[in-house]
């Protein structure tokens, strides 16, 4: 069973319940202490009895309420678990191609979206928020010492393993680039008989909306730079 947890902060006003009825997919709702309306949403959309909930009752940001939904869809018995943003920048439809990655590779165990604008795609981001992203993203393969392209788009889907759960057990130390800190601890796993860069696939995703209501404030991305800093150290520094 895949299980995908929506991480939602004040999210009342983005979520759609008619694209959650729609969706093949069960998803785990996650409500990190949200002060609007959101626990209602929720709670309309699980009327169904297919989507799940979790509530977390003070907010504890986006990297642990991720980490707590994964978690819970683990110990759910979920076999694939993901996270996606709220706000369904990347739709809803794209889940089938990531499972279709890991149906067709067994060696793969981590899909990312990427928002790449090739021709035929529908990337639609502001050119602010891409070449900032282009910067962040260079600085983010040159600590990891690998060529990702999109670490921070919000669409991701994982196969459940040991490994899996080892890179969850503890909570993160970056509040905002958790992302990258996942593929931190996953490349500096033991290597078994697959490189752990070859266990992770890039899917260029055919739709992605920016949508207004972001939380995300100019200030946070001054910080990304020293989490990405508070990462080079913990994970590749010296002993
Ligand atoms: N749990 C939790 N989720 C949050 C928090 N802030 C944002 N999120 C969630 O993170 C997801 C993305 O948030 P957005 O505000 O859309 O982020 P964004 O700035 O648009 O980022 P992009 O969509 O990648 O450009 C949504 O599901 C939000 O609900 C938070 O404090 N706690
Ligand atoms: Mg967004």
């Amino acid at each position: 069973m895949t299980l995908i947890v929506v991480p939602c902060y004040n999210e009342a006003g983005r979520l759609d319940p008619d694209a959650f009825a729609q969706v093949q997919t069960p998803c785990l709702l996650v409500d990190d202490g949200s002060t609007d309306r959101t626990r209602e949403v929720i709670d309309r959309i699980c009327e169904d009895g297919r989507h799940r909930q979790l509530i977390l009752t003070t907010n504890v940001g986006k990297a642990e309420a991720v980490r707590q939904g994964l978690l819970t869809a683990i110990h759910d018995g979920a076999t694939r678990v993901g996270y996606w943003d709220a706000d369904l920048a990347t739709p809803f439809e794209e889940i089938p191609r990531f499972n279709a990655i890991l149906d067709r590779d067994e060696r793969i165990d981590l899909v990312l979206g990427a928002r790449i604008n090739l021709l035929g795609r529908e990337i639609h981001r502001s050119s602010s928020r891409h070449y900032v992203g282009r910067i962040f993203a260079t600085a983010v393969s040159a600590v990891l010492g690998l060529p990702v392209y999109d670490t921070q788009c919000g669409a991701k889907l994982f196969q459940v393993s040991e490994d899996l759960r080892t890179i969850l057990a503890e909570p993160f130390i970056s509040r905002w680039i958790f992302d990258v800190e996942l593929l931190a601890r996953w490349i500096t796993l033991p290597v078994g008989d697959v490189s752990r860069a070859d266990q992770i696939y890039e899917l260029p995703l055919r739709t992605w909306q920016d949508v207004s209501g972001s939380k995300l404030h100019p200030v946070d991305l001054l910080k990304a730079p020293f989490e990405l800093l508070r990462i080079h150290a913990r994970y590749f520094g010296s002993p």
